[in-house]
C-alpha cells in the first residue's frame, strides 16, 4: 500500500466481550467499519483473540441501532425527540416520583458492560444525590456470590492473584467454568501451561464440556453439590496432615468451626463421592492431586456463583486454599473468573445495591466518608434492593420509575415473562441501549436513550485480574448517540445537582473515582488507585493497562494481594467459613423430574445484540437447543435434531434436541442467548425459578426442576431473507445472521397450501416468485426476486426430512444469480464450485464439519495436520477442543456423528 493511501494507525482498545479483557487493535476503514487484531503488547492476551473478539469487525454496522432519543406519546407510539426533551422527561419524571413517593420509589438497573466512568456517575447520582441505594446491576446475576464469598473470607472483595499464576501453576482446577468457550484466551493460556510445563487440569462440571481436554480429570458433579466436594477435600487435607498450621495460626480464624462442619457434610471419601455424585476413584484422584500440588489455582465461575448456595460454594473453595496457605504466592490461589468486560469495574465503583462506593459498604463511617467526599447532603444510609427483589418491588408497584442501562432484564432475569410484565407496570421506564429492539424495550419503554457503543465509547474497564485498560473510540458517534456518562450527567444537572456533576469528559470522572478510592484510605481498603487521580487528559488518553492497587507514592507494577498474610478484616485475619450442608433446592418431582442447567455457547454473547450481527459467529450453533443425555432422550421419546417442549412450573420453551452423552443423566442444558426478539419460545429465562442465595441474592440459574417431551411439527424448513419478514401465526422460528441477510429456521403445522398463499405477502409487493411444489412429498420451495436480485427464499419439507440450507445459503450470498445457479437454486443442491461445508466449526476461517470430516478421512489425523491443510484452529484456537473431538469420533466411528457443539 502506498503511504499516501494508508489508513490512520490502529487504535488500541479492549475487547467488548468477556472479563479476560483482551487488548484489541482496531484499524478503522473510514467507512464505518474496522479491521480487528489482537494487541501483542496487552498483558491479558499478548495478541491472541478468540472467535468472538476476532469477529468484532462484523458487528459494527448501524443496522438496528438506536440512533435518536425516542419518547412515548399519550397514544402509546414512540416518536423521535430531541435530547433536551428526552433528558427533561427523565429528570422531571424521576424528580416528581421522588417528591411524591420518596427516593426508594425509583431505581437504576445497571450492567457490567458499562464503562467504569458511566457506572461511577450513575451510582453517585442514585446513592449520593437521589438518596436511595436502589442501584443494582446484572452483576447480581453474575458475580455477586463471589463478591459475598470474598468479603466473608477476606473482609473485602479482593481477587488475590493474576493470569501469570495460571502460567506457573502445576494444577489448575476449573469448577463451574466452561472456560474453553467463555474465557477462551485464558483457557488457551492454561493449555499452553499443560503442553509446555505439564500442568494438570481438573474440570468440575455436571456436563463434559469443551473445557475437558484430553487427559484431564473430569468430575461430573451432581448439580449444586460443589460444597460437598470441597468440604470432603478440606477433611482429606486435614486427615493427611496437609494443612499449613503455621499459616492458619498466624493469619486466619474460624478453622475449627469450618472443619467440624466439613466433617458433618463429607466425613469420608465415600461420603463425598455419594454426596457429590462423583465416582469414588475420581474423588480420590482429585483429592490426591490437590493435596500433593502446592502450586494449585482453583478457577470458578457461574457453575459456582449462580447457585442457591453460591456464597457457601465460594467459601468452601476458599477454605481449602486458606488451610493450605496457598494464596498470595506465585502459581497458586483461588481465582474468580469474571464474566463481563467490566464486571470488576462495576464492583469497584459500588454498583451493587449492598455496596456504597469504592469497595466501601454501608457502615456509618463509610457513609460519612463518601458523603463528605461527594458533598452529598443526603446519601443513601442503607442497602438497596438486589435485582430479584427490585423487580419484585416493581411488580408490587412500590418502585415506580426504573432506568435500565446496558442490560436486557426481560431476557436475563429468572422468570423473564414475569419481569417483562412487571416492567410494563412502571410509571416511567427509561432504557439506555445501543439497539432499538430488545425484549426489555418491547416491555413498554417510555424513554429510549441512544448510548454510544463499543468502538464509539471511551473510558476504562477492569478485567478478572484487576487490570484497568482503556476502551478507546475509533469510530465517530453515529446519529445522536451519546456516552452513558454524559447522559447520566445531563440528567443529574437537570435534577438540580449541577455542581456535583460538572464533568466535561470521561477523564474527569475517572480522576474523581481514583481520588475517592484513596480518600482517607490508610491501607485498610483494598481498592486504591490513588496514583491515577492526578492523570492529565493526555496521560489518561495514553494510559497503559495497569493492575490495581496503584497507590500514590508506590511504584506501579503487577502485584498479588495477601502476600504478607494480612487481610482486610478488622483483625487482618482471613476467615474460614462453615458452609451450610447443600440441599438440592427444589427436589425433582414426578411432574418435573429433570434439572435444567443454563449457560453459554462459544460464539454468542448473552442476548445476541452484538454477536448476533456476525455471520461467522452465527454459523457455529445457529439454533436454540436443549442438550439431553441419550438415556433421558430415549425415555422421553426424543430424537436428535427434533424438537422438544421444555417446561418448568414457570413456563414453556420449544427447542431443538441435541442428544449428547456429555450431558449428565437427569440434567438438561439450554443456552441463554435466544430471546423473543430472535426466536419463538426459546427464551429460557422464562423457565428459571427465582430462588436466590441467602447471602448474595444471586439467582440459581443452573438447576431448575424441569420436564421434557417431544414436539412434532408437520413441516420444517428455512427462510433466507435480506430483512425480517412476518411469518404465518403459529410458526416456530429462530433467526441467525448469515452473509447477505438472515436465516430463519421455521417449523409449522400449517398446510403447505397456506404457506403457498402466504408467500407473496411474506416477501413483499412486486416480487417475482419462482416456485416448486410437490404436495405428496410435502415439499414447497419458493424464491423471490426483485429486479433480478434474489431477495428471499423459503424451503419447506416434512419435518423428518427437512431441506438442508448450506447450498442455498451459498447462492443467497451471491445476490445476483446467473442462469445456471438460478435454475439449481430450487433444487437445494450445490452448484459446482460451491460445496456443502456443513455446520461451521472454525469461525475464523469458516471451516465446516463436512469439510473437516473429509480432510480427516483423507489422512489429516491430527489437529496440526488439519491446521496445515485447512487453516482451521490456527488463529484463535477456540475450536481446538471441537477439532480434537471430531478427530476422536472419526477414529472410533468412521461414519462420524460427533456433535461439534457438545
Ligand atoms: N461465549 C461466551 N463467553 C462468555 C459469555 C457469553 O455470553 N458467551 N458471557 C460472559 C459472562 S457475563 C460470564 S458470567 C461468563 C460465564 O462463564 P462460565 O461460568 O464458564 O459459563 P456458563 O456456561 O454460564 O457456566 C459454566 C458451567 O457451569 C456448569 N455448572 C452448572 N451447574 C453446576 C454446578 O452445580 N457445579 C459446577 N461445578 N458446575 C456447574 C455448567 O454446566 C457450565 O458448563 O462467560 C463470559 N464469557
Ligand atoms: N438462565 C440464565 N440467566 C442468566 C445467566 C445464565 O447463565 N443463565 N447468566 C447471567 C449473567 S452471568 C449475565 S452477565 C446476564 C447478562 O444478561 P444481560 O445483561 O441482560 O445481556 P446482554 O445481552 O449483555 O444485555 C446488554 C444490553 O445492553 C446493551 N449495551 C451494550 N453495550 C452498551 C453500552 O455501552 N451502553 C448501553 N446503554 N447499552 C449497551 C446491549 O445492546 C444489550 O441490549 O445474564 C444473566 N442471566
Ligand atoms: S477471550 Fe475473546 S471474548 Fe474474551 S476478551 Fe478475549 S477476545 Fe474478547
Ligand atoms: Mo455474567
Amino acid at each position: 500500500m502506498n503511504a499516501l493511501t494508508q489508513h490512520p494507525p490502529a487504535v488500541r482498545t479492549t475487547c467488548a466481550y468477556c472479563g479476560v479483557g483482551c487488548g484489541v487493535l482496531a484499524s478503522p476503514d473510514g467507512l464505518g467499519g474496522a479491521t480487528i487484531g489482537g494487541d501483542p503488547d496487552h498483558p491479558a492476551n499478548f495478541g491472541r483473540l478468540c472467535s468472538k473478539g476476532a469477529a468484532l469487525g462484523e458487528t459494527l454496522s448501524l443496522d438496528g441501532r438506536l440512533l435518536y432519543p425516542m419518547l412515548r406519546q399519550s397514544d402509546g407510539t414512540m416518536v423521535r425527540a430531541s435530547w433536551d426533551e428526552a433528558l427533561d422527561r427523565v429528570a422531571d419524571g424521576f424528580a416528581a416520583i421522588v417528591e411524591r413517593h420518596g427516593p426508594d420509589a425509583v431505581a437504576f438497573y445497571l450492567s457490567g458492560q458499562l464503562l467504569t466512568e458511566d457506572y461511577y456517575v450513575a451510582n453517585k447520582l442514585m446513592k449520593g444525590f437521589i438518596g436511595s441505594a436502589n442501584v443494582d446491576t446484572n452483576s447480581r446475576l453474575c458475580m455477586s456470590s463471589s463478591v459475598a464469598g470474598h468479603r466473608r473470607a477476606f473482609g473485602a472483595d479482593t481477587v488475590p492473584g493474576g493470569y501469570a499464576d495460571l502460567d506457573e501453576a502445576d494444577l489448575v482446577v476449573l469448577t463451574g467454568s466452561n472456560a474453553a468457550w467463555c474465557h477462551p484466551v485464558l483457557y488457551q493460556r492454561i493449555l499452553a501451561n499443560k503442553r509446555e510445563r505439564g500442568a494438570r487440569i481438573v474440570v468440575i462440571d455436571p456436563r463434559r464440556t469443551a473445557t475437558v481436554d484430553d487427559g484431564d480429570l473430569h468430575l461430573a458433579v451432581a448439580p449444586g453439590m460443589d460444597t460437598v466436594l470441597f468440604s470432603g477435600l478440606l477433611v482429606h487435607l486435614a486427615d493427611t496432615l496437609a494443612f499449613d498450621y503455621g499459616y492458619l495460626d498466624a493469619h486466619t480464624a474460624g478453622l475449627t468451626e469450618a472443619l467440624v462442619r466439613a466433617r458433618e457434610i463429607a466425613p469420608t471419601v465415600s461420603a463425598t463421592a455419594a454426596g457429590s455424585g462423583v465416582a469414588e476413584d475420581d474423588v480420590v484422584r482429585f483429592f490426591e492431586l490437590f493435596r500433593s500440588t502446592e502450586k494449585t489455582v482453583t478457577c470458578y465461575s457461574q457453575g459456582v456463583n449462580q447457585s442457591a448456595q453460591g456464597t457457601d460454594k465460594v467459601n468452601a473453595i476458599l477454605n481449602c486454599h486458606l488451610a493450605t496457605g496457598r494464596i498470595g504466592r506465585p502459581g497458586m490461589g483461588p481465582f474468580s473468573l469474571t464474566g463481563q468486560p467490566n464486571a470488576m469495574g462495576g464492583r469497584e465503583v459500588g454498583g451493587l445495591a449492598n455496596q456504597l462506593a469504592a469497595h466501601m459498604g454501608f457502615e456509618p463511617e463509610a457513609i460519612d466518608r463518601v458523603g463528605r467526599f461527594w458533598r452529598a447532603g443526603a446519601p443513601a444510609r442503607r442497602e438497596g434492593l438486589k435485582a430479584v427483589q427490585m423487580f419484585e418491588a416493581i411488580g408490587r408497584g412500590e418502585i415506580k420509575a426504573l432506568w435500565v442501562m446496558a442490560t436486557n432484564p426481560a431476557v436475563s432475569l429468572p422468570r423473564a415473562g414475569l419481569i417483562q410484565d412487571a416492567l410494563g407496570k412502571l410509571d416511567l421506564l427509561v432504557i439506555s441501549d445501543n439497539v432499538a429492539r430488545t425484549d426489555t424495550i418491547a416491555a413498554g419503554a417510555d424513554v429510549l436513550l441512544p448510548a454510544a457503543a463499543w468502538g464509539e465509547k471511551d473510558g476504562t474497564v477492569t478485567n478478572s485480574e484487576r487490570r484497568i485498560s482503556r476502551q478507546r473510540a475509533f469510530l465517530p458517534l453515529p446519529g445522536e448517540a451519546r456516552p452513558d456518562w454524559w447522559i447520566v450527567t445531563e440528567v443529574a444537572r437537570r435534577m438540580g445537582f449541577a455542581d456535583a456533576f460538572a464533568y466535561r469528559s470521561a477523564a474527569d470522572v475517572f480522576r474523581e473515582h481514583a481520588a475517592l478510592s484513596a480518600f482517607e484510605n490508610d491501607g485498610t481498603r483494598d481498592f486504591d488507585i490513588g496514583a491515577l487521580a492526578g492523570l492529565s487528559d493526555d496521560a489518561y488518553r495514553a494510559l497503559d493497562p495497569v493492575q490495581w492497587p496503584v497507590r500514590a507514592g508506590e511504584p506501579t507494577g503487577d502485584r498479588r494481594f495477601f502476600a504478607d498474610g494480612r487481610f482486610f478484616t478488622p483483625d487482618r485475619r482471613a476467615r474460614l467459613i462453615a458452609p451450610e450442608p447443600p440441599q438440592p433446592h427444589a427436589a425433582p418431582s414426578s411432574q418435573f423430574p429433570l434439572v435444567l442447567n443454563t449457560g453459554r455457547i462459544r460464539d454468542q454473547w448473552h442476548t445476541m445484540t452484538r454477536s448476533g450481527r456476525s455471520p461467522r459467529l452465527g454459523a457455529h450453533l445457529p439454533q436454540p437447543f436443549v442438550e439431553v443425555h441419550p438415556v433421558d432422550a430415549a425415555a422421553a421419546g426424543l430424537s436428535d435434531g427434533g424438537f422438544a417442549r421444555v417446561s418448568s412450573v414457570h413456563g414453556v420453551c420449544i427447542l431443538k434436541v441435541m442428544v449428547s452423552d456429555g450431558q449428565r443423566p437427569g440434567s438438561l442444558f439450554a443456552p441463554i442467548h435466544w430471546s423473543n426478539s430472535t426466536a419463538a419460545m426459546a427464551r429460557v429465562g422464562e423457565l428459571v425459578a427465582s430462588v436466590t442465595d441467602p447471602f448474595s441474592g444471586q439467582p440459581e440459574a443452573k438447576a431448575t426442576p424441569a420436564a421434557i417431551a417431544p414436539v412434532g411439527f408437520a413441516l420444517e424448513g428455512f427462510v433466507l431473507t435480506r430483512s425480517r419478514c412476518d411469518l404465518p401465526a403459529g410458526t416456530w422460528w429462530s433467526e441467525v445472521t448469515i452473509g447477505g441477510g438472515l436465516e430463519v429456521t421455521v417449523a409449522s403445522d400449517a398446510p403447505l397450501a397456506q404457506w403457498q398463499s402466504h408467500a407473496q405477502s411474506l416477501f413483499g409487493p412486486g416480487v417475482e416468485l419462482a416456485e416448486y411444489l410437490d404436495t405428496p412429498r410435502q415439499s414447497y420451495r419458493v424464491a423471490a426476486f426483485l429486479d433480478g436480485r434474489l431477495i428471499a427464499c423459503l424451503f419447506l419439507g416434512p419435518s423428518n426430512d427437512p431441506p438442508p440450507s448450506d447450498a442455498v445459503k451459498a447462492l443467497f450470498e451471491m445476490e445476483t444469480l446467473g442462469d445456471a445457479p438460478r435454475r439449481t437454486l430450487l433444487s437445494g443442491r450445490s452448484v459446482s464450485g460451491l460445496t456443502d461445508h456443513g455446520a461451521i466449526v472454525c469461525a475464523c476461517f469458516g471451516v465446516g464439519r463436512n469439510t473437516l470430516q473429509t480432510a480427516i478421512r483423507d489422512g489429516a489425523t491430527s489437529v496440526d495436520a488439519i491446521g496445515t491443510r485447512l487453516r482451521a484452529g490456527t488463529n484463535c484456537g477456540s475450536c481446538l477442543p471441537e477439532l480434537r473431538k471430531l478427530l476422536r469420533h472419526s477414529v472410533s466411528d468412521p461414519a462420524g456423528d460427533a456433535h461439534a457443539g457438545s
